[in-house]
C-alpha cells in the first residue's frame, strides 16, 4: 500500500503551490499530489482570453512540469476520502495513506443546472469565461456582435472570482465602443446579488462606471433557462417568487452555478453545505487535525480567488509547521482576497479586502481609481507571479509588502 507523510488531493493553484512549500519542509520523497488533469490552467487569465486581449494557449502548462521535482504526481480522481482511517481511493483503484492530508480540489462548475445548458453552448452568441471549452466563445460572440443586447449573468451559489462576471461586460463595452457598435447595443448586467459588488468602498466606484457607461444593472435576477435557438434567456426575480423574466440577446455571458466538489458531499470533511470545514483562521479541519484546506474548496468565509490562496498559503505552511512539531498553530489568516476589476483594456481597480469586507490595499495610492499601472499588473505581471512565485511556494500573498509601502505613509 502506498503511504505518504504528506498527501495533497487537488493540482490547481492551491494545490501545486503546497505540495512546493510541502516538499521544502519534508523532502520531495514524503509528498504525493493526486490530479487527473494533464494539463493545469492559470484561470485568471480567461477574463482576458474572452475578450479578445490574450490567446488562451498561454493560460495552460502541463501539470508534469508544474509538480515539484520528486514530488510524486498520482494521475487519477479522488473517488473517496476516509479520514477516520487516514486514507483516500483513487479513481485506478489504489488505496492510499497519508500521515497529513491537504484537500485542494478547487470548485466544480454546473452548467447543466441551467436549463438549456450546456447544449447552448453549441450555438453561436453565447460562452463563458469559467471554462477552457467556452472561453474562446466569448470571444466569438462578442467579434460577431451586430445589434440588441448584451447580457451578462450572476448565478445564485457562491462563486470564484467574484468580480470576473462583470469584468467581461466592461470589456465588452469597450470593444463595441472601440469597433463603432456600442450605439446598436442594450448592455444589461443580471445579478442574482443584492449588491454590484461585496465590498462598499468598489461597489460605490463601479456603481460610478456603470451609470457612466450606459451599463444597465438588475439586481436579484437569476439565469435558470437558455432557449439558444431563439436566443432567449430566462431570468427569475429572486425578490418576486414565480415571477420571470424573458430576454432576447445578441450576445450572452453565463457564469454557472458552482458548489463544492462531488468527492466532499456527505464526507465527514464537509459541511452542511458540501464545503471543506476548516478553522478560518489557521486552516485546520475543525474535527480532523492531520487535515488542512486551501483554496476554492473551504468554507472560510473570503472571496475565492488564487490571491487568496497565496495568502493562505503562508499561513498554513507554518499551521502545518506547528502542527508536526505538536505546538498549536498561531498565525492567523485575516481572510486577505484581491479582485482585479478589469474595467476597459487598459484599466483595472484592484479590489483588495479582509474577512470583514474592509479594504486592505497594498499600494500607497487610492485603488478605487482606475488605474492603467494596475492593469499592466494584470495582464502582463500576475502570471509570471503567479508560474514562477505562488506554484514554487515563493509568494505568500502581498502582506509583507502593505506593510512597507505603506511606512510613513499613514
Ligand atoms: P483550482 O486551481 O481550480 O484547482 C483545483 C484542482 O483540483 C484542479 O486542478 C482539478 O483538476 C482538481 N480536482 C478536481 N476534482 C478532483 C478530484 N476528484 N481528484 C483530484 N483532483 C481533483 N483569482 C485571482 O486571484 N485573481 C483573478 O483575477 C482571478 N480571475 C479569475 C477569472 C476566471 C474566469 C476564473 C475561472 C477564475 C479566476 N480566479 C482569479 C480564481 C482562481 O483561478 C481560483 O480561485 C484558484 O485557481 C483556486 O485555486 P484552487 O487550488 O482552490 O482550485
Ligand atoms: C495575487 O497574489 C494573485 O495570486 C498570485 C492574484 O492572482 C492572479 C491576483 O490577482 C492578485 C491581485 C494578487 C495580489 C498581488 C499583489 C501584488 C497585490
Amino acid at each position: 500500500k502506498e503511504h505518504y507523510k504528506v498527501l495533497v488531493l487537488g493540482g490547481g493553484s492551491g494545490g501545486i503551490t503546497m505540495s512546493s512549500r510541502m516538499k521544502r519542509k519534508v523532502g520531495a520523497e514524503n509528498v504525493a499530489v493526486v490530479e487527473p488533469s494533464e494539463m493545469h490552467y492559470y484561470q485568471p487569465l480567461w477574463t482576458l482570453v474572452g475578450a479578445g486581449a490574450k490567446k488562451v494557449q498561454i493560460s495552460g502548462r502541463p501539470t508534469a512540469s508544474v509538480v515539484p521535482s520528486g514530488v510524486t504526481w498520482i494521475k487519477s480522481p479522488v473517488q473517496e476520502i476516509d479520514p477516520d482511517r487516514n486514507t483516500v481511493r483513487t479513481g485506478d483503484g489504489k488505496q492510499i495513506s497519508y500521515q497529513y492530508l491537504i484537500v485542494a480540489l478547487g470548485l466544480q462548475l454546473h452548467y447543466e443546472k441551467i436549463k438549456g445548458l450546456p447544449e447552448a453552448f453549441k450555438y453561436p452568441g453565447i460562452g463563458s469565461n469559467y471554462s477552457l471549452q467556452t472561453v474562446n466563445k466569448t470571444w466569438e460572440a462578442l467579434q460577431n456582435f451586430k445589434e440588441g443586447n448584451a447580457l451578462f449573468s450572476f448565478p445564485n451559489t457562491p462563486v470564484k472570482c467574484a468580480g470576473a462576471p462583470q469584468k467581461i461586460m466592461y470589456l465588452s463595452d469597450a470593444y463595441l465602443r472601440k469597433t463603432g457598435k456600442r450605439s446598436k447595443a442594450n448592455i444589461i448586467y443580471n445579478t442574482s446579488l443584492p449588491v454590484l459588488f461585496g465590498v462598499k468602498k468598489y461597489a460605490d466606484c463601479l456603481w460610478e462606471i456603470v451609470k457612466n457607461r450606459d451599463l444597465q444593472v438588475n439586481l436579484r435576477h437569476e439565469l435558470v433557462e437558455v432557449r439558444a435557438d431563439r436566443r432567449e434567456a430566462v431570468f427569475t426575480k429572486l425578490d418576486s417568487p414565480g415571477e420571470t423574466v424573458v430576454y432576447e440577446y445578441e450576445m450572452l455571458h453565463v457564469t454557472p452555478p458552482m458548489g463544492p466538489p462531488e468527492v466532499l458531499k456527505g464526507n465527514p470533511l464537509a459541511d452542511q453545505a458540501g464545503w471543506l470545514d476548516v478553522d478560518k483562521d489557521v486552516l485546520q479541519h475543525k474535527r480532523y487535525p492531520n487535515v488542512f484546506g486551501i483554496g476554492d474548496c473551504t468554507n472560510v468565509p473570503t472571496s475565492k480567488t488564487a490571491a487568496a490562496v497565496a495568502a493562505q498559503s503562508a499561513v498554513l505552511d507554518r499551521t502545518i509547521s506547528r502542527v508536526m512539531r505538536d505546538i498549536l498553530p498561531d498565525k492567523k489568516y485575516d481572510g486577505y482576497t484581491s479582485c482585479p476589476l478589469v474595467t476597459s483594456y487598459n484599466t483595472v481597480i484592484l479590489a483588495e479586502f479582509d474577512y470583514n469586507g474592509q479594504p486592505l490595499e497594498t499600494f500607497p495610492i487610492d485603488q478605487g481609481k482606475e488605474s492603467r499601472i494596475m492593469y499592466h499588473m494584470k495582464a502582463n505581471l500576475m502570471p509570471h507571479l503567479y508560474w514562477h512565485g505562488l506554484l514554487k511556494g515563493l509568494w505568500g500573498g502581498p502582506g509583507p509588502y502593505r506593510k512597507i509601502m505603506h511606512l510613513g505613509m499613514k
